[in-house]
């Protein structure tokens, strides 16, 4: 891949690559995304507290990232099938290599799909074992307003996903809280009746405890 253009987001940690992914590359890894949710298929995960969540999950890669009335924390297997996940396509491994600089792979990638007015409320990611490694994220599909402000509770800032974007999060925003506010509906015609997929590529890091968040 040519290196993508990076824009400046002002907040230190949080890098953008809009169109990252032109038109081509998004249906490639769409189709692949497709295949392994064959297999693995999108399913709704509840909270802790029992509510469901709006937004659909389901994980590439050797640990998956789960929530249920037990807590969150990363497995190996499909709460549903109960079968492993299946493989993270190289293509997000070479974008991983080549956005992050890292040498280690990630071991986690988590699928998040949006129908309609699916959102998701403001969190921390902390449920990973190594919280200095980066979050890699890439969204498909209808544009996504995103939220990220300090760890610390304060004003956020919001961003437009579009569809080939891609973000990393690490040092100082590694621990930024985020969210889904809302989609933009009608903004992608990439999925069928619509939505938006995000992929964000973790290093989970074996025995992540389960942590609140
Ligand atoms: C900032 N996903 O899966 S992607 C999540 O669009 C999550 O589905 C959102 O938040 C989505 O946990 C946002 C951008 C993103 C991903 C991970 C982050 C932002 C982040 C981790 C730390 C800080
Ligand atoms: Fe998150």
């Amino acid at each position: 891949m040519a290196e993508p253009r990076e824009i400046d987001t002002g907040l230190d940690g949080f890098r953008l690559w809009p169109g990252a992914l032109d038109p081509a590359a998004q249906a490639a890894l769409l189709a692949e995304v497709r295949a392994a949710v064959a297999a693995s298929p999108f399913y709704r995960p509840v909270t802790p507290g029992g509510r469901p969540f709006s937004v659909r999950m389901t994980n590439l890669g050797p640990l998956g990232w789960v929530s249920d009335r037990d807590g969150y924390r990363y497995q190996p297997t499909h709460p549903v099938t109960g079968q492993a996940w299946p493989a993270i396509p190289d293509i997000l491994l070479d974008l991983w290599r080549d956005l992050t600089g890292r040498a280690t792979p990630p071991d986690a990638c988590l699928v998040n799909l949006y129908r309609d007015d699916a959102k998701m409320g403001l969190h921390q990611d902390r449920d990973e074992a190594d919280l200095t490694a980066p979050v890699l994220s890439v969204s498909l599909g209808d544009t996504a307003m995103f939220r990220i402000g300090p760890a610390s509770g304060g004003a956020t800032r919001t961003f437009r996903l579009a569809s080939g974007d891609i973000c990393a999060l690490t040092g100082p925003a590694r621990l930024a809280r985020h969210g889904i506010d809302r989609l933009l509906p009608g903004s992608s015609r990439l999925l069928d009746g619509g939505g938006r997929i995000n992929l964000t590529l973790r290093v989970a890091g074996g025995a992540a405890g389960q942590t609140s968040r």
